[in-house]
């Protein structure tokens, strides 16, 4: 329940109700008075008044917790409404009243300068706890539709996004390959790497080796074109040099061929550049109720081919 109190404002009511309007207009009056010597204070502290800024932040402090006197919040119920530890620091900034205030800014010393950010802090901090303590009932019933409306609409936003996910974004295709690099301590480079919309991870032919990669597509659909991010080194280029081999391969000349009702219906040749960016390549490939695509790669830049990402395109 405690967590549906920014949409419900239980406490708020509870607390506007038990109040009564004479507290609760203090209360608000003693908050308003508080922002307002804390914006003075902020104004001479720029202009290098610091020496009256420093007054001005204790008396926004002072005003702070008269709000919280007036709001019933007495000193052991502080704790309750910030927590343990911004009470601590509230209740310190408080006992510190007891240091000689500067009279000039020649007498401003370091511990002043914290002591006036301390303040302001805990005057800000309280004063926003006591906010919603102060509203007046009909102001708590506008927040709650305004609330409700709010978060309704924000979650209206993401059921929507969900079916849309699941309606309309086309399963990912099965991946298989000729074969794929395996040898790596630390790292496998399997053919499902290609389509699992990463583009820092990628299929891998074994070096040196020539082969193919194919994507099964369930249903069969109509296809347009294909989008190819060929595999890359580009994170490798400040790491050392095994890494430099690891990541050494990328795919060059390659052949991409579709088949539908079990034979051949389209065939494309293209040839990809090693990558200096995250670029892709679309590879127009029309063709309809395509069952299944294979990307022969017949030739490959440095110690092998690979592909990081095909995406197939309606
Ligand atoms: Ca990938």
């Amino acid at each position: 329940m405690r967590a549906l109190e920014p949409l419900l404002l239980l406490d708020a009511s509870r607390a506007s109700a038990e109040l009564g309007e004479a507290r609760r207009r203090a209360a608000a009056g003693s908050i308003d008075a508080s922002a307002r010597d804390a914006g003075r204070a902020e104004t001479l502290w720029a202009s290098g008044a610091r020496a009256s800024a420093y007054g001005y932040a204790e008396r926004a402090l002072d005003r702070a917790l008269e709000a919280a006197a007036h709001a019933g919040v007495e000193d052991e119920a502080l704790s309750r409404l910030l927590g343990e530890r911004w009470a601590g620091r509230v209740e310190r900034a408080r006992a510190a009243a007891c240091l000689p205030a500067p009279r000039s800014d020649d007498e401003l010393a370091d511990h002043h300068a914290e002591l006036y950010a301390e303040r302001l802090a805990c005057a800000g901090r309280l004063a926003g706890a006591l906010e919603h303590r102060t509203w007046a009932p009909d102001a708590i019933a506008r927040a709650r539709w305004v609330r409700w409306a709010v978060g309704l609409g924000v979650a209206a936003l993401f059921a929507a996004f969900a079916l849309y996910q699941i309606r309309f974004e086309p399963p990912r295709p099965q991946a298989e390959a000729s074969a794929y690099r395996t040898v790596d301590v630390v790292q496998t480079w399997p053919p499902e790497n290609a389509v699992d919309r990463d583009e820092m991870s990628y299929w891998h032919l074994p070096p040196g080796e020539t082969g193919w990669l194919e994507l099964t597509l369930s249903p069969p659909r109509d296809v347009s074109a294909l989008r190819v991010m060929n595999a890359h080194d580009l994170h490798a280029d400040d790491q050392n040099r095994y890494d430099r081999r690891r990541f050494d391969h990328a795919s060059r000349a390659i052949v991409v061929r579709a088949y539908a009702g079990g034979r051949e219906v389209a065939a494309t040749e293209y040839e990809l550049t090693r990558l200096r960016a995250l670029d892709r390549d679309t590879i127009p490939l029309e063709a309809r109720g395509v069952e299944r695509i294979r990307i022969e790669v017949t030739s490959f830049w440095g110690a092998g081919g690979g592909l990081a990402e095909v995406e197939v395109l309606p």
